[in-house]
């Protein structure tokens, strides 16, 4: 059996530069993916293709980025019974409220997750959270890196601290 692994979803090249940050959170993690673009207004059955084929293929969790009327996510959700990781992105006259709207309001029974607008990077480490409940070796890195941020965090403590009394 394969490990693991994530699929990455995007309604259109034009959101690769931020989903792309979801891949990089994965690269860091040690966790495999697969990214692609489809859309679930441009392209309904490739999306219902990619996801199908996907989750036969072992993939443990989807993320899946739009923008504007952002049903990608919730498609993704209707096709799969893994879960699915919304990220609303910024694009449009309403820079990812719409799509955070679209992405949050599920009907009871199809949940989606979201992340916050752009944030691609906390839906690729969710995503490992989710398969790390399963894998210890992965669990472990991600309390290093919790604990380099923090490490982090008292470096500008340092930094910025002063005292006039
Ligand atoms: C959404 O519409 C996509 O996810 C993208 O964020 C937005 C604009 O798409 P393009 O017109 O750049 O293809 O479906």
């Amino acid at each position: 059996m394969s490990k693991p692994w994530v699929c990455i979803v995007m309604g259109s090249d034009s959101d690769a530069e931020v989903m792309s940050q979801a891949a990089a959170a994965l690269d860091e993690l040690g966790v495999p993916y697969e990214m692609t673009v489809a859309s679930a207004h441009r392209t309904p059955e490739r999306t219902k293709e990619v996801v199908t084929n996907a989750e036969r293929d072992g993939a443990a969790v989807f993320i899946a980025g739009a923008g504007m009327a952002a049903h990608l996510p919730g498609v993704v959700a209707s096709f799969t019974t893994r879960p699915v990781i919304g990220v609303p992105l910024a694009s449009g006259a309403l820079q990812g409220v719409d799509a955070l709207y679209a992405i949050v309001q599920m009907p009871p029974g199809i949940p989606v997750a979201s992340v916050a607008i752009g944030g691609a990077r906390n839906a690729g480490i969710l995503a490992s959270q989710i398969i790390a409940t399963a894998d210890s070796a992965l669990a472990e890195r991600l309390r290093q890196k919790r604990a380099g941020m923090a490490g982090a965090v008292m470096e500008k403590a340092k930094k910025v601290a002063r005292s006039t009394r």
